[in-house]
């Protein structure tokens, strides 16, 4: 036991976000009573988030799950008594096995993100279980799939710039990313790069907290960066902008790409984007002028139909002013290529005796409950909460409420998902847990070892998966290796360079380990494209159906074929639901300090919308389209431009409230690799008190 009752001890924050901060937990009494940022974390720095600063309330609040539930009501009803252990293990082995006999191990589903971004909390022993078992597969890509592809076509690997050296930037564009939310350290780097004269430019479809901190906030239209990103080529082709020695040595297809931006000119751009002439110029002059542009590609303009070529095009731009040779110029989307751990060690694929088992997309997850041939008939989640977090939610929740589907969810709280389950499983948080930590933004790995005794009954995840196997009568060998060993194994990656020396020992000694970054030096002269060039036209795109260049397609839903719903739709209004500064994702979204930082879910909506359907702030109101209605809380204010409107936030119905935006949004798929499609939505809205019929009968 690494811990006692009292004292102070390091932790590593285990949340979906790119900081991975280094954390001291303070512990009086066997409780957690204070959070702070590590000082000798070198990006943490001592400085955390609000969020995880109040993190003992999570930790320790009266409603976390103790011990193993069953149902005992109707599905979503809340009635369950408490089990054992051994009855909940035994019960799910038992079915497991009989549906593998009756239907074949595909009829088992687990569904998962990164609740917890530990290597082994997803990824390790869980997955291991499933191949075994056999089951179907999870395609994860709720998150970042559509601009991960978008990136990796262009620069053929999921890492660009080392964030540390964005201080050395003159010009910081944030672009559909709210960093002072999302990913405050690149903001302190940011800030240190300000101070010796940088500029900091957000392109937003809404004013976030990050467009208010920057120096310059330009709105426009979702879904149109594509468009904007070819404007701004066409001025630096047309104004020798360019860098074309660099273009000529580290790039192809600079011709075809000049010859595609003629076709924007920023006329056709600012009617497109919403965004003036003068303002496209004048941010492409700024960009080519520029001695170290560094551009932060966030998530947000890729939760779009047409998501994975926003960021395509977007990192075609650092290459048109060579920007990659100056340290801390050039582009994130995100670097987790460089963490990589040695997956397969952990996951076991071999063990699978179906390698070719069908793999189902998670954002198609209530399409795959309704599906009759080879019905979907038991759900595992862990580390999700598909009913507030998944698109079409209400699709979700009908196939979640499925009397002949075996739902098990392991949790640390009794979720709108868990409401649904017919076992729920309490788990451990991450301070009560052995693991390994990656970024997927800064270049350093962490370990976690326990600081906290565990709560009640829980379970992390490899313990669990660990006694299902065994339960199962797998290999106790491979079921009962130790978190340690697994650790061991993971780091041995030769495969990656970057992991090179990043060993467990170093971890246990050092905490913070740092990446071996020697390769990046030769990062441009062997990208791993197809041509070993940053590609500006991709043949690789060409021959999986998508247009080679950049090029601008608006979204699906409403669009008048240039950039907004028709007037006169049903559902007149884009609305992007991004989310919100206190929780995270859901999670915290049962906490009482977070929810009433946020206060209430609320709908931002312009003047001229809101007046054009008599909606004054503070009204409550409906926002609905043919995928149903969710009620909440005008916010008058001219944020974004007339015709978007904004809910901030993933928050849980519970019982009795509808404001899960999901709801509302779609679960088409992004034009690359499966994407998430949340912020192509269109919607429309009424002030509360008129009587409106539920265009989703469904959900009433
Ligand atoms: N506080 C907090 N931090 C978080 C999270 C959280 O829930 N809360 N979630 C974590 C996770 S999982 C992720 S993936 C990241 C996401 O964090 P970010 O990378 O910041 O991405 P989002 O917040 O999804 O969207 C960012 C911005 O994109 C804008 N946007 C939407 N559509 C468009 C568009 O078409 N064009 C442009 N230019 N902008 C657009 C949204 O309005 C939003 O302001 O944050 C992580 N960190
Ligand atoms: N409308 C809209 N929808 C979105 C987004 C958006 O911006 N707008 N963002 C999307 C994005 S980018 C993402 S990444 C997804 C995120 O979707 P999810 O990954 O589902 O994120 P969370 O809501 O944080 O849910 C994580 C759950 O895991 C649980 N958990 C935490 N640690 C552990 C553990 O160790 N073991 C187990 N078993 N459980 C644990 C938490 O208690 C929580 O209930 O949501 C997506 N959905
Ligand atoms: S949520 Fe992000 S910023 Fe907050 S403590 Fe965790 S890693 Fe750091
Ligand atoms: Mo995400």
């Amino acid at each position: 036991m690494k811990h006692s009752k009292d004292g102070i001890f390091p932790a590593v924050c285990p949340l979906d976000c790119p900081d991975t901060c280094g954390l001291l937990v303070h512990k009086q009494d066997g409780k957690i009573v204070k959070v702070e940022g590590n000082p000798e974390h070198p990006v943490t720095r001592g400085a955390i988030c609000n969020k995880v600063r109040n993190m003992a309330e999570r930790v320790h609040h009266p409603e976390r799950l103790m011990h193993p539930l069953r149902r005992t009501g109707p599905k979503g009803s809340g009635a369950f008594e408490q089990i054992s252990w051994d009855e909940a293990i035994t019960e799910i082995a038992g079915r497991f096995k009989q549906l593998s006999q009756e239907y074949g191990p595909e009829s088992i589903l687990p569904y998962y993100f990164y609740g917890n971004m530990g290597v082994l909390s997803v990824g390790g022993m869980d997955r291991r279980f499933f191949n075994r078992l056999g089951a179907s597969q999870l395609d994860a890509k709720i998150c970042s799939a559509a601009g991960t592809a978008g990136w990796v076509y262009t620069m053929g690997m999921d890492g660009g710039a080392s964030p540390e050296d964005t201080v050395n930037a003159d010009l910081i564009i944030v672009w559909g990313g709210n960093i002072v939310s999302t990913n405050m350290h690149q903001v302190v780097f940011a800030e240190q790069a300000r101070k010796r004269g940088a500029k900091v430019v957000v392109i937003d479809v809404h004013r976030n907290r990050t467009a208010q901190w920057g120096d310059w906030f330009l709105p426009l239209y979702p879904g149109t960066d594509t468009a904007l990103a070819l404007g701004l080529m066409h001025i630096l082709f047309r104004d020798g902008l360019t860098d074309d020695a660099f273009l000529e040595k580290y790039t192809v297809g600079h011709k075809e790409l000049r010859e595609q931006a003629l076709g924007y000119p920023p006329e056709l751009v600012s009617q497109i984007t919403g965004v003036a002439v003068q303002d496209i110029e004048q941010l492409a002059k700024l960009y080519g002028e520029a001695k170290v542009p560094y551009i932060h590609i966030g998530n947000g303009l890729q939760h779009h139909d047409n998501g994975g070529m926003n960021v395509r095009s977007i990192a075609c731009l650092p290459a048109l002013v060579g920007a990659w040779l100056k340290p801390g110029g050039g582009a994130v989307k995100s670097n987790g290529a460089y963490s990589s751990t040695n997956g397969r060690a952990l996951a076991r694929p071999d063990l699978r005796s179906n390698p070719r088992a069908r793999s189902i997309n998670m954002n198609r997850i209530g399409e795959a409950l309704e599906q009759k041939e080879q019905p979907v008939m038991s759900l595992f989640v862990y580390c999700s909460n598909p009913l507030v977090v998944a698109p079409n939610a209400d699709k979700v929740k009908a196939g979640f409420a499925r009397e002949d589907l075996f739902t098990v969810v392991h949790d640390l709280f009794m979720t709108d998902t868990a409401l649904y389950a017919d076992i729920v499983l309490p788990a451990t948080s991450t301070f009560e847990n052995t693991d390994l930590f990656g970024s997927y933004w800064h270049h350093y790995m962490q370990l976690q070892e326990p600081v906290l005794e565990k709560q009640g009954e829980c379970k992390s995840n490899v313990e669990l998966f660990s006694l299902l196997g065994q339960a199962m009568g797998f290999e106790p060998e491979i079921f009962g290796q130790s978190e340690l060993e697994m650790i061991r194994e993971t780091l041995d990656h030769p495969r990656n360079p970057y992991m090179n020396g990043v060993t467990l020992d170093r971890l246990m000694a050092e905490r913070f380990v740092k990446l071996d970054m020697t390769p990046k030096e030769h990062y441009l002269e062997n990208l791993p494209t197809p041509s070993g060039k940053i590609e500006l036209y991709s043949k690789a795109m060409e021959q999986a159906g998508l247009p080679p260049l950049p090029q601008y397609t608006p979204l699906k839903e409403g669009y008048d074929g240039m950039r907004r719903p028709e007037q006169g739709a049903a559902y007149p209004l884009m609305f992007i639901s991004p989310p919100n500064h206190n929780f995270l994702n859901s999670t915290f979204g049962n906490v009482g300090k977070h929810k009433k930082m946020e206060k209430k879910p609320a709908l931002q909506i312009h003047p001229e919308d809101a007046a054009a359907r008599d909606i004054a702030d503070g009204d409550d109101i409906t926002v609905y389209n043919g995928r149903g209605i969710v009620e909440l809380t005008a916010m008058v204010t001219e944020k974004m431009l007339p015709g978007t409107v904004i809910s901030q936030g993933l928050w849980w119905e519970g019982q009795g409230t509808r404001q899960r935006v999901n709801v509302l949004t779609p679960d088409r798929l992004s034009d690359m690799d499966g994407g998430a499609t949340f912020f192509s939505a269109t919607v429309e809205v009424k002030k509360r008190e008129q009587a409106l019929a539920s265009p989703d009968p469904m959900q009433l």
